[in-house]
């Protein structure tokens, strides 16, 4: 499909938001920090929350600060052409108004909005292309989810096709359907989600959004393109249609001691690193759980973004 891949024959630098109830954390919990990635912190390689207990941050996810057409603007004068957001992570929280499971940003906060909507207007504003992240194989609080509980609340055993066929494949739907037209679905860490699963999802995606790209880590090759491992920039070529991620910092969700910030420089040696290959780069920030970007962060985006506007054809 030719106009898949001109996503990324013109979209070739992007901004990647990790932003969860996880971020409200930043990696301390009860005065303790973890050192790590922050969307991690319920696993137990980080605090090892139990879900029941997770599931409680709903009630204070209050992000007064999330700022949809700031976000967008700080992507614009970046030089970035298209922003794809976290819509569910691997803690299970759809960061949307679901109707396929309650536990969602709409339901369960006393903000009570869904950011997605905001978003997609403000890039549809910006002339910005807007796709979701979305964890397909692990989810870590619904029964049957890739490491999740492995019984429902009755005590019931759960299979993963209970997971898949409640939540998985309704909240694709969902994602792909209700935010007008998306450029991508980045679906992550397909773990040995049987190829059947995979399948299903793509179809999906085919149905509601033809033109939208499937990341490559859906699995089974079934993705449209090939990306690479997380925070690798490549000092080799690569063939194909590709992709590094990349972070602004050390942690793709937000943690409150992480302040390495790449500067100006560092990003714009990494942005053409893979350009020049013939890849495309995209670029995390981690707002707080308030909804905030790090200025650091904002100010790294904008100085590079400056030169970028500077040689248009980049
Ligand atoms: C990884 C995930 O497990 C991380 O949490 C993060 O989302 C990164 C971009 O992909 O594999």
């Amino acid at each position: 499909n030719a106009e898949r891949g001109q996503l990324f024959e013109e979209g070739n630098y992007a901004m990647f938001i990790h932003w969860g109830l996880y971020s409200q954390l930043g990696n301390k919990v009860d005065g303790k920090t973890y050192y790590g990635i922050g969307e991690w912190i319920m696993n137990p390689r980080m605090a090892g929350i139990p879900p029941a207990e997770y599931k409680k941050l709903a009630g204070t996810f209050n992000p007064q600060e999330f700022d949809a057409k700031a976000i967008a603007k700080l992507a614009k004068d970046a030089g970035m052409k298209y922003i794809i957001i976290t819509s569910k992570h691997h803690d299970g929280f759809a960061m949307y108004d679901s109707k396929a499971c309650d536990f969602n940003i709409t339901k369960t906060t006393p903000w009570a909005k869904d950011p997605m909507h905001e978003l997609a207007d403000a890039c549809r504003a910006e002339g910005l292309g807007l796709g979701f992240y979305y964890s397909h194989n692990q989810d870590w609080t619904f029964p049957g989810g890739g490491n999740g509980p492995k019984v429902d609340e009755d005590g019931n055993p759960a299979t993963f096709d209970d997971y898949f066929v409640k939540k998985c494949l309704p909240q694709v739907e969902e994602i792909t359907s209700n935010y007008g037209p998306i450029e991508l679905v980045w679906f992550d860490t397909p773990g040995k989600m049987p190829k059947k699963y995979v399948q299903q999802l793509v179809d999906v995606v085919r149905k509601n959004q033809p033109n939208a790209l499937v990341s490559g880590r859906a699995g089974h090759g079934l993705g449209d393109y090939q990306s690479l491992g997380d925070m690798e920039v490549p000092h080799r070529n690569v063939k194909g249609l590709w992709e590094a991620v990349d972070t602004t910092n050390d942690s793709w969700a937000y943690a409150w001691y992480d302040e390495y910030w790449k500067t100006p420089e560092e990003i714009l040696r990494r942005l053409i690193a893979c350009i020049a290959r013939g890849g495309t780069y995209m670029l995390n920030i981690g707002p707080r759980g308030d909804g905030s970007v790090p200025e650091r962060a904002a100010r790294s985006l904008r100085e590079s973004g400056e030169w970028i506007h500077r040689y248009p054809q980049v």
